[in-house]
């Protein structure tokens, strides 16, 4: 591209005007785009109609869309920066038409050509750019933050794969790559014109300048383009529609122009795959780190285009002296991931905008802030020096500068404490000298937050520590949350109407409304107690058709939904709750049948492809449902599912189907969590342990309702010395029971001894996530659950408590502190 493409003509473009939102122009849209866009003049499938009606939606977002960029872009307007390698936005459809309020002339419209809505919305593939927990926050924030008219932007990677799909063979897993974009993405707008150039690998020169002056820049790169794709991203009924920038890496035209030279003309084009290598997958790992290059030059690719965006932008509005450069942008680093940026930052300002140390010291820890999302050891991410030596050399000198000046400090304020030197060292010393990403994120950041008050409790306590000492003002907690938006209000319109119809719909922007339900829940034996069961039990319907469709189990409805569904982790036990099924299991078959609560369990998630524990857990689910579900004595008292392929738009199903939420990890491990506030809204109760954000759930909703187990995360710490799991399963006959039927092969499909290296770590006296430990207070809380669920209008009051009391866990809240603390933008059309 020639720098020429990259000059604007100023077009004499007009403010854009609403477009009209009846069925009759929708319709209208909707056909011009079905023939004269699309070319199709006869019948079309639904892929045309999914494409043609996205389409017509998108050019309602636009005047919207202009005004807010317009808006954002004034002089001196403070905004903020979203960094992160996720973002796991799921569909856009149906999202964007209740955001716009235009889903009944929508619905009618379709009608007109015979087209239901709901099937049309299927057709859209998930956006899968994520894996979890983290990259789903990073979509609800981006929802709320344009709901609450926040000047925030979006900064991801356009992956031509996003996270795998997963099937079920043989009771395993087995990926498959998810080709999201074949079928084009109405979604986005490519912006080649703001490409910007990424440079790796080459060499620091130092040099002399006009003036005399020593500077250094970086030499000899193979450099990448990065293409900028925006999403809109629609605040709810507020006109504002905010931005989501993915970046597209692209080979550049002189790429191995060389080879090219030397007649290899088409190994030199063969060669730019290289190049657009970088955004093609998202790595699956949600836990592990695993080192590999590609990943690195992602990080830096996202972290380099998104700062020299930012600039630009920043100029563009008026900015020009670096001075005004801290107060006017602020940088979230979702995890470590994006960290690269606190060194890309400072070699812009000093090679590129002759800067000297301090001042760039100065702006780049005032406009950098880092959240943490995990207490694993194994996730922190650490790179080898030698991989940064080769592939981003002038960010390595940076670094360690960085590193040379801080630990200076140190040594001011701990004179002589070398052991403390060594622990806080950027670079950490060994066989493998590594760069320790987190500790690069702290001293480059003036905000740094854990998110769940336990977890940010811990971060400085434990891991963070040393650092918490030096800056203690830098630290602080941002609780997690949802989008009410896609989680209720779209996810379960039944309930969304019930609610409404007591309460007015005003809490779908402010979701502590939802307190006024509460006296609605103590009343009992009320029309509304008997809606809210209706409700939740279609919902079950639904989830129930689902089921049978991709697992063909029948679940029914009356039954207790009993729901765990998230990454597969050892953490997170899905191990635990297998068991506990094993055990309902033995029960039944011992004819134990008194009181009996039916049950059905559905467990969902992917492992990580390399993650071979998890994977066998997967086959022990699948194997435990295939055995129980057969078992004619059984019958409807207990069902057990693994849904494939779980993802954003399962959860739009399941969660509003849920009875119990199952939050069950070892006490200390789940940062968060964000899976039980989407239950909890949606009306469910949570069997959890005393972890992440299950201790504030649990806070908000009352002790009542909630059913707690487990050993706390300190008792966890203490139990870690003397920890004799042989002891317990001995001194436990129905754990000892479970054991021994999982030993005996009762699972096993001609496998022998499959489970074996399941049951060594359950067993083992290091198992790190203690799952025996908690079995027996796990049992009991399920069987209180059972005993609460036969009083059904005692459930039913629980249940609209919980909703009740979920108004904290908006992402409106968490934006709203994000902004106070630590951004400090203004609102809407205030500068
Ligand atoms: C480097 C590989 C890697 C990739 C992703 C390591 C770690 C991650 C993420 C931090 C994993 C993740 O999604 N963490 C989850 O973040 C959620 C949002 O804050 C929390 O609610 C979950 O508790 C946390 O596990």
């Amino acid at each position: 591209m020639s720098s020429q493409e990259n000059c604007e003509i100023l077009l004499p473009i007009p403010t854009l005007q609403p477009l009209d939102n009846d069925a009759a122009a929708i319709s209208d849209d909707f056909q011009r785009y079905l023939t004269y866009h699309l070319g199709r003049f006869k019948g079309c499938t639904p892929a045309y109609i999914y494409q043609a009606l996205s389409h017509t939606v998108r050019d309602r977002l636009m005047p919207h869309w202009q005004s807010t960029w317009l808006n954002h872009l004034q002089p001196q307007k403070r905004r903020a920066y979203y960094l992160s390698l996720e973002f796991l936005i799921g569909r856009a459809l149906g999202n964007n038409l209740l955001n716009l309020a235009i889903e009944n002339p929508t619905q009618e419209a379709l009608k007109r050509f015979s087209a239901d809505l709901e099937q049309v919305e299927e057709r859209e593939p998930d956006a899968g750019l994520g894996n979890g927990g983290l990259g789903r926050l990073a979509a609800c924030f981006m929802d709320s933050c344009a709901t609450l008219a926040l000047p925030v932007i979006g900064y991801g990677i356009r992956y031509e794969y996003g996270m795998f799909r997963q099937r079920i063979e043989n009771d395993e897993q087995v990926e498959e790559p998810d080709h999201w974009l074949r079928e084009g993405n109405p979604w986005e707008i490519e912006r080649a014109e703001y490409h910007q150039r990424i440079q790796f690998g080459g060499y620091s020169e130092f040099y002399k300048d006009a003036h005399g002056e020593e500077r250094v820049r970086w030499v000899g790169t193979q450099d990448v383009l990065a293409i900028p794709f925006d999403v809109p991203i629609a605040g709810y009924k507020n006109n504002t529609v905010n931005t989501l920038r993915l970046w597209k890496a692209s080979a550049t035209d002189e790429f191995n122009l060389q080879e090219f030279n030397q007649g290899s003309y088409t190994e030199a084009v063969q060669a730019k795959n290289e190049a657009e290598h970088i955004s093609m997958v998202l790595y699956p790992n949600d836990s592990s780190e695993n080192g590999k290059e590609l990943r690195l030059r992602q990080q830096y690719f996202l972290a380099s285009a998104s700062l020299k965006d930012a600039i630009r932008l920043w100029k563009k509005g008026g900015g020009g002296d670096f001075k005004t450069f801290a107060a006017d942008n602020v940088f979230q680093m979702n995890d470590t991931h994006p960290t690269i940026a606190v060194a890309e930052l400072m070699r812009l300002l000093i090679d590129e905008y002759h800067l000297n140390w301090d001042e760039a010291w100065n702006i780049t820890t005032q406009c950098m802030a880092y959240t943490n999302h995990t207490l694993l050891p194994e996730a922190l991410e650490r790179w080898p020096v030698y991989l940064f030596r080769r592939l981003l050399p002038r960010l390595l000198d940076i670094i360690y500068e960085i590193n040379a000046r801080f630990l200076r400090l140190v040594s001011r304020r701990w004179p002589g404490d070398t052991d403390r030197l060594r622990r806080m060292s950027i670079i950490e010393e060994g066989p493998v000298q590594q760069v320790r990403m987190a500790w690069l994120a702290i001293v480059g950041s003036f905000s740094i937050n854990g998110v769940a008050a336990l977890h940010s409790q811990l971060l400085v306590d434990g891991l963070f520590h040393d650092f918490y000492e030096l800056w203690p003002h830098k630290f602080n907690n941002k609780t997690n949350g949802v989008t009410p938006r896609r989680w209720v209000a779209f996810a379960n319109p039944a309930l969304t109407q019930l609610v409404s119809s007591k309460i007015g719909d005003s809490w779908i922007a402010n979701l502590q409304e939802l307190e006024k339900l509460v006296p609605y829940a103590t009343k009992k034996h009320t029309a509304f107690h008997k809606a809210w069961r209706e409700v939740k039990h279609a919902n079950k319907q639904r989830l129930a058709t689902l089921v049978k469709q991709d697992c063909n189990v029948d679940f029914n409805p009356d039954s207790l939904f009993d729901i765990q569904v998230k990454r597969i982790h050892e953490y997170k036990r899905q191990l635990l709750n297998i068991l506990h099924v094993i055990h309902l299991y033995i029960r039944l078959k011992n004819g134990k049948t008194d009181n009996w609560v039916n049950r059905c369990v559905l467990i969902g998630g992917k492992a990580a492809p390399g993650y071979v524990m998890a994977k066998r857990i997967i086959k022990l689910i699948n194997r435990v449902a295939d055995i129980v579900n057969n078992d004619e004595e059984i019958g409807e008292r207990l069902k057990v599912a693994f849904i494939p392929n779980y993802r954003v738009s399962s959860m739009e199903i399941i969660a509003p189907a849920a009875d119990l939420s199952e939050q069950i990890s070892t006490a200390g491990k789940e940062a968060s969590g964000t899976g039980n506030m989407k239950f909890m809204m949606n009306g469910a109760l949570t069997i959890g342990t005393y972890d992440g954000a299950n201790i504030e759930i649990m806070d908000a909703v009352g002790a009542e309702n909630f059913f707690l187990f487990g050993l706390k995360a300190d008792e966890v710490q203490a139990l870690r010395h003397d920890y004799r799991p042989w002891d317990i399963a001995a001194q436990d006959a129905d754990l000892k029971a479970v054991l021994d039927l999982i030993r005996s092969g009762h699972f096993n499909d001609c496998a022998p001894g499959e489970f074996e290296p399941i049951l060594n770590s359950v067993l083992s006296a290091n198992d790190p996530w203690m799952t025996l430990a908690d079995f027996r207070s796990y049992v009991d809380a399920q069987d209180k659950v059972a005993t609460a669920w036969q009083d059904q209008e005692h459930w039913t009051r629980m249940s609209i408590l919980n909703t009740a009391h979920s108004g904290f866990f908006s992402t409106d809240r968490t934006m709203l502190e994000y902004n106070r603390d630590i951004w400090k933008l203004k609102a809407g059309a205030e500068i």
